[in-house]
């Protein structure tokens, strides 16, 4: 895709990591930086995604085909890519999202235990060969992560799984990291929130740094 002309840059990380919390700051450090930013997140970031996230968060269909909702996402990411994320990245706009095929990975793969051969068909083919060029995974152990979670508001139908599910899926974003070292950087999450904003802005002042 030569026509790309923003940044892409995802944030990701397991239950309560602080996601929310702090793009707000990425963003705000974009825009500082000259940057008009798109923030968006997935699953959604459409109208079709927003109902398609419905169904995957709520709990209408616990117990769904781990397929069905594997190529939910993507259905859901194609709708945004194509009407969202490629006509913003064209016309010069940097894209921050909530989440992204990382978290494909993760869940579907580390905590479903699909196959990622099958994930990563589906990439190539919804993708072609859009990657994100930075990712944040805010990393922290689970029981930190959920209880932070769970002082918010009733558990989803991820929020809902067992503990097992959540550590499968951190050793993949961990996987993640170790096998992507020059796009994925892992910011210790567990620490408090001024700690956890200091490595942030050390790495976007990096990564900033590189795209002059
Ligand atoms: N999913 C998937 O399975 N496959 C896919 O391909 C994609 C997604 C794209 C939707 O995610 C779900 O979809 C997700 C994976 C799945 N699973 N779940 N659940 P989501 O991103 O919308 O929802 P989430 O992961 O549940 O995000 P979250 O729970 O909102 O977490 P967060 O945004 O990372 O955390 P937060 O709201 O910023 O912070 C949580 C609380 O902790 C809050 O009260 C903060 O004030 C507090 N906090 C934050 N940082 C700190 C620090 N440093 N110290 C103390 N307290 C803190």
């Amino acid at each position: 895709m030569n026509e790309i002309k923003g940044k892409f840059i995802t944030v990701e990380g397991g239950e309560g990591a602080g996601k929310s919390t702090n793009l707000d700051i990425i963003k705000q450090l974009l825009e500082r930086a000259g940057h008009p930013v798109l923030y968006t997140r997935e699953p959604g970031g459409t109208p079709l995604g927003e109902e398609v996230r419905d169904l995957l968060l709520g709990h209408k269909h616990d117990g769904m085909a781990d397929e069905a909702e594997l190529l939910l996402m993507f259905g859901a990411r194609a709708e945004h890519l194509s009407r969202k994320i490629i006509p913003a990245l064209r016309e010069g706009t940097w894209v921050l999202c909530d989440r992204f095929t990382d978290a494909t990975y993760a869940y579907q793969g580390g905590g479903r235990g699909i196959d990622p051969k099958r994930i990563q068909i589906l990439e190539q083919w919804v993708q072609q060969d859009l990657r994100p060029d930075l990712t944040l995974i805010l990393d922290l152990p689970i029981e930190v992560g959920l209880e932070r979670a769970g002082k918010r508001s009733a558990p989803d139908r991820f929020e809902s799984e067992a503990h097992n599910f959540f550590q499968k899926v951190r050793e993949t974003y961990l996987d993640i990291a170790k096998n992507n070292p020059k796009r994925v950087k892992v910011i210790d999450a567990s620490l408090p929130l001024t700690q956890v904003q200091s490595q942030i802005k050390t790495v976007m002042g990096n990564f900033l740094a590189a795209c002059i």
